[in-house]
């Protein structure tokens, strides 16, 4: 059977109904006048850069227009709201989003090149908007665009910082970092709203004071207090019916409280202090799963949460005045991670000390409103403050904190284990030890409704292993919530090709409702549409061979297998397994040149937290291994490496749409869900992971025999924990892994400097090996040759990429957030006119 040709007709007619009646002409005049009357300059003159405003300007014109209705419906119907609070938000660019979700992406395209401009250059002017690290800042971002997708009363609640996640350079092959400037020059995306600023109070001491009934209060004489302002990015839901916001604070230094030192005379001093307080919103921590235990982050947490939660009463008031009966149902409060916990007694207090609410009407009100996800088992990244901190920074907030904690041991747990001091300590807020701390996990979970995890199994392992007690003391408590990635940015705008060729096949309704792909599966057999579906992979590749030149230099063979590992760089993620097996490919190549494998490229995007040295020795070998292996003649390209500098959402939206093999290979056991994984798998790509995380539930999905799993399991890997790991054994018993091994310590990468890569064969063998690469390398070697032999196999290949695009529709993040609205969140979808 032949299938249809994509021509360019087919697919300007596969895009989806446009949302506006905008066509090319009216576009263009939009573009022209904002060009003039909103930029100031004129069509022979502009840059890319103002070309790339005024169509943001033109596209404005909607998204406002649809924000303040929006709004005003979210107003009238007074609907129950989600408020997610989440110290990250990695949104990337959001022309290209916005006009795709706005329905105008050909008309704006269209416009410009009439206008002599090319769309994809315009669309490259715009730096990313980078305000988070990895999974957990991308996952908030997806959520919100599918929130506003599905009609329902949401807002993203974060902070605007001045820089986000550093820009990454390689120097003699090591990782610098550069300070991030996604608004060095003001940003189209942003809308400033002085009306609604916030004071932030910090530091100084609490007094007991008696009210003129004799009934004892608290009262916090704060040592400073700083501002905070709101700046709100509009959201577009695809089809942008609805319009939410995602509203940033930013931090200034207070007015009022400025003035006084200006006028005593203290110009300078007053500057001082302003720096002070910009310095609040200033960076974003560069940390993933490690711990920053620095007070400035506190400060911010507490910072965009105090100004959240009075943005959140003071809207709720405008409808209820002082009526606090209906404040949860109203509201609901997500704090992604624990970053946010910090609202939890922030609430307490707000109720209490300042609207007077008894204390334990207040907390019903605090443990009806908040719910957590929680998105670690990581001992390292699960928070905890010394108390000697909180007490300087939030005193008021500590005194609530034990008396949160005190009521708990005695009310709920004394109740349930009667004199049971062990189970007491465990799960008590507050550490006891040489240095007492406040633990924020605790914290969250005794102070909201529901805690979830992000996929099955680590919803699993959160009962099991990190809150055992907690889910026997809170039947119900825990649930799951498999993350999910938006179809629109993840598939529709970053792969056009393959997203033209889908909606042919199954109409355009599948970026809304992802399970239609599956229909797509009765092609997987069929050789024409194999031929299409892998035309289209192959064009994708040959895109990202011109990236990789012009990034690296590197000239890579696009029908050379793309094996790709993008995500933050950490030991548990394993990228030191992935190395020692590209050591191992180079080996066998050297030892035997006419060695069965097609052609690889290996790459990688990732970056290291600049505090952890291991992860930077990784990239550091990793980009020496690439200059040797690259220029080796005697490998005749068999075997390339490249590590594209830089990664972020912009990078991997170039790079998933041309991938081959998806490398997911954490430890088991250690990977929350990954999200990276399902974007790979939509478009294409084939697993090569562990049973972890959302692995386990992308393989079921797919199919065991379209994916290549390999390495322990949970179960596998703890009984190893529990018998006691020996990395020296492996070591010992495979020669290759010796070898392998062995030559990081020689200089065969490092020219003349032996032992500059030794730190990451003493990380495995000395340092134990804490993430067991070398007890899962065999089986991830195996896994990778038995991917190279379905490789060779052109329609088995092409079938098992048919299908894994054909089968994640589970990983939408409609459905992520279609399960918290029905086990969490209850919330009604809000129409808007
Ligand atoms: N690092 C998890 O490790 C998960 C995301 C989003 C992470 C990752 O497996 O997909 O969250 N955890 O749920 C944290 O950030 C604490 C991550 O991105
Ligand atoms: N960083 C960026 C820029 C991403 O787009 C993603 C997810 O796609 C991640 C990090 C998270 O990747 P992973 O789930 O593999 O950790």
């Amino acid at each position: 059977m032949a299938t249809k040709k994509t021509t360019a007709s087919a697919k300007k007619k596969a895009a989806p109904a446009a949302s506006f009646s905008l066509n090319t002409t009216d576009f263009k005049e939009s573009i022209l006048k904002h060009l003039h009357s909103t930029l100031g300059t004129d069509e022979n003159k502009a840059s890319n850069r103002a070309w790339a405003e005024a169509t943001a300007a033109a596209a404005n014109d909607f998204v406002y227009e649809r924000l303040r209705q929006t709004q005003k419906a979210h107003f009238e119907a007074d609907t129950r709201a989600v408020h997610y609070l989440s110290a990250e938000f990695l949104m990337g660019r959001l022309l290209s989003n916005n006009l795709h979700n706005l329905g105008v992406f050909d008309a704006a395209a269209d416009a410009l090149k009439d206008l002599g401009q090319d769309i994809s250059v315009i669309l490259d002017e715009e730096p990313d908007m980078a305000l988070g690290n990895g999974g957990l800042g991308r996952l908030a971002a997806c959520f919100i665009d599918s929130l506003a997708t599905l009609n329902y009363p949401a807002i993203g609640y974060g902070i605007h910082y001045e820089h986000g996640l550093f820009r990454q350079e390689f120097r003699d092959n090591r990782q610098i970092e550069r300070p991030d400037e996604w608004r060095e020059y003001g940003s189209p995306f942003e809308i400033c709203r002085p009306e609604s600023v916030q004071q932030v109070p910090l530091f100084g001491y609490v007094e007991t004071v008696f009210d003129e009934t004799g009934n004892m209060k608290k009262k916090w004489h704060p040592g400073r207090v700083i501002k905070g302002i709101p700046w709100d990015v509009p959201i577009v839901g695809y089809g942008a019916e609805t319009v939410n916001i995602l509203r940033l604070w930013e931090s200034r230094a207070s007015d009022f409280f400025n003035w006084d030192v200006f006028n005593a005379g203290g110009y300078i001093d007053s500057q001082a202090e302003n720096a002070e307080a910009e310095a609040v919103s200033k960076v974003l921590y560069p940390n993933d799963e490690t711990e920053a235990g620095k007070q400035l982050r506190l400060i911010q947490q507490y910072f965009f949460c105090a100004c959240s939660l009075k943005d959140i009463i003071r809207r709720y008031s405008r409808a209820h005045g002082n009526d606090w009966s209906k404040f949860s149902t109203q509201n609901v409060m997500q704090l992604n991670d624990t970053h946010p916990a910090v609202a939890i007694p922030e609430l307490m207090r707000l109720l209490v000390d300042e609207h007077d609410l008894n204390w334990d009407d207040a907390w019903t009100i605090c443990r009806e409103s908040f719910a957590y996800t929680n998105h670690t088992l990581l001992p390292e990244a699960l928070e905890k403050w010394d108390v000697s901190l909180f007490e300087r920074v939030l005193p008021r907030h500590l005194e609530i904190i034990y008396e949160i904690n005190r009521r708990f041991l005695e009310d709920e747990v004394e109740v349930k284990w009667p004199g049971n001091d062990e189970i007491k300590a465990k799960l008590s807020i507050i550490e006891e030890g040489d240095s007492r701390k406040v633990r924020m996990g605790h914290l969250s979970v005794v102070g909201s409704f529901k805690v979830n995890g992000v996929a099955q199994i680590h919803s699993e392992l959160v009962k099991k292993d990190l809150f055992p007690e907690y889910d026997a003391l809170f039947p119900g408590k825990f649930t799951n919530v498999t993350n999910g990635i938006t179809p629109r940015r993840w598939l529709k705008a970053c792969n056009p090709r393959l997203s033209a060729l889908l909606t042919e096949k199954v109409g355009e309704n599948w970026p809304r409702d992802l399970e239609l792909l599956r229909d797509i599966a009765k092609y997987a057999d069929d050789p024409a549409f194999q031929k299409e579906y892998m035309d289209i992979k192959l064009a994708n590749k040959v895109d990202m061979a011109a990236t990789i030149l012009e990034l690296t230099g590197v000239e890579v063979d696009p029908t050379a297998i793309f094996d790709i590992q993008i995500k933050r760089l950490h030991e548990y993620k394993r990228q030191q397994m992935n190395l020692l097996h590209i050591l191992a490919l180079y080996r066998r190549l050297l030892e035997n040149p006419d060695y069965d494998m097609n052609p690889r490229v290996v790459i990688f995007g990732s970056k290291a937290a600049p505090g952890y040295k291991l992860a930077k020795d990784i990239i550091y070998a990793l980009n020496c291994i690439a200059e040797k292996v690259n220029s080796d003649a005697r490998i005749k390209g068999k075997l390339k490496v490249v590590f594209l500098p830089n990664y972020r959402v912009t990078i991997a939206e170039k790079l998933i749409p041309a991938a081959d093999l998806s490398q997911q290979i954490s430890l088991a056991g250690y990977e929350a869900s990954g999200t990276g994984n399902m974007k790979l798998a939509l478009n294409g790509a084939l697993t090569v992971g562990t049973l972890d995380g959302a692995n386990i539930e992308i393989a079921e999905e797919a199919g065991e025999e379209n994916v290549c799993i390999f390495g322990m399991n949970v179960d596998e890997v703890q009984a190893l924990q529990a018998q006691g790991y020996n990395p020296w054994d492996y070591y010992y018993s495979n020669p290759e892994l010796k070898a392998v091994l062995d030559w990081l310590d020689t200089d065969y990468f490092t020219p003349g400097k032996p032992g500059e890569l030794s730190s990451i064969k003493r990380s495995l063998l000395d340092g134990g090996d804490p993430y067991m690469a070398l007890a899962d390398f065999q089986s991830y070697s195996d896994a990778q040759k038995d991917a190279d032999s379905r490789y060779s196999d052109k329609a088995g290949w092409a079938r098992a990429m048919i299908i894994n695009t054909a089968t994640m529709g589970k990983f939408n993040s409609d459905r992520s957030m279609e399960d918290y609205v029905r086990d969490i969140w209850k919330l009604t979808k809000c129409p808007v006119k």
